[in-house]
């Protein structure tokens, strides 16, 4: 795998783990951390043994403290506009990745790095992890999805109270909103998503994409659309091996085994 300045990527087992690693500026999202996670997951999305992911930040403090705050400082409107371009389209990557993303938030979740974790499709945290969208005391609005996928998430109101303060909660109180799908002690972080990760890799693969695009696009659409692309995917299951596999082994009570196709 190519090596990156600003990530680490460990592979075992179908399980990628990437950790983004800028400790000085709390793993803040640079211009060249974004190129290198856009060009990586290009390179996992091509490779066929890569069936989940898992995205996390180096060391115990910080997920992510947001976009970096003094690359963006100077930045013209036309400047700001690409830049833009290039963090939406790589969150948009992470959505609608064939492959599951999980987020093991390990610390600061902020602006950026909240927005971050909920473009992926589990967000598992640590006890002390810290979430805010903090645009607004920048004299900015989120930019990376926050006032869209933040309610998705949350609901309206509450995702208005964040957006409109960026007040910062902590671990629990975002499980209690729905932000999070869990909460674990620091040191079980990766174990926790390593098994949630494995658990994931134990199904069939096409159907769990199947899922997360019904999913995504189910959201976006009213239910009578969802509801029609659901059975159009679920039709599409029965040209699988894996639908083949899945039922014969429930039938003869054996594990099944499967391939992904
Ligand atoms: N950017 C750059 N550097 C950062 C940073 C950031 N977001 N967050 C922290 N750092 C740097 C600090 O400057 C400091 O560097 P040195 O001074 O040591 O050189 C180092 O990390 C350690 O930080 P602190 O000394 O501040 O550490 P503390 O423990 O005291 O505080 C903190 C930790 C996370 C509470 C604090 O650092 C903080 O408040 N950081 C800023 C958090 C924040 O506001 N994040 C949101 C950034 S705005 C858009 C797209 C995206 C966005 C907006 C628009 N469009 C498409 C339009 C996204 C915006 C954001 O994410």
């Amino acid at each position: 795998m190519t090596p990156y300045e600003n990530l680490q990527c460990e592979v075992s087992g179908g399980i990628v783990t990437i950790t983004l690693s800028r400790p000085k500026a709390l793993n803040a999202l640079n211009e060249a951390m974004l190129r290198e996670l856009d060009d990586l997951l290009d390179e996992l999305e091509k490779d066929h043994s890569v069936k989940t992911i898992i995205i996390t930040g180096s060391g115990t403090k910080s997920f992510v403290a947001g976009a970096d705050i003094s690359e963006m400082q100077p930045l013209s409107v036309e400047e700001g506009c690409e830049w833009a371009k290039l963090g939406q389209s790589v969150f948009s990557k992470i959505e609608k990745l064939p492959k599951p993303v999980i987020a093991a938030v390990n610390g600061f979740a902020l602006g950026g790095g909240c927005e971050l974790a909920m473009a992926c499709d589990i967000r598992i945290a640590s006890a002390k992890a810290k979430f805010a969208q903090p645009e607004v005391s920048l004299g900015i609005t989120p930019g990376y999805g926050g006032t869209q996928r933040l309610p998705r998430l949350v609901g309206k109101g509450r995702a208005k109270e964040l957006l409109f303060t960026g007040e910062m909660i902590d671990a629990a109180e975002a499980y209690r909103i729905g932000l999070v799908n869990k909460v674990v002690e620091p040191e079980q972080l990766m174990t926790a998503a390593i098994t949630m990760a494995e658990k994931i890799i134990n199904c069939a693969p096409l159907a769990v994409q199947m899922c997360k695009a019904a999913v995504n696009k189910g959201i976006e659409t009213d239910l009578d659309t969802g509801i029609a692309y659901e059975a159009e995917v679920f039709g599409r299951c029965f040209a699988t091996s894996d639908q083949k596999e899945g039922m014969a082994a429930f039938v003869q009570k054996r594990k099944a085994n499967f391939t992904g196709q």
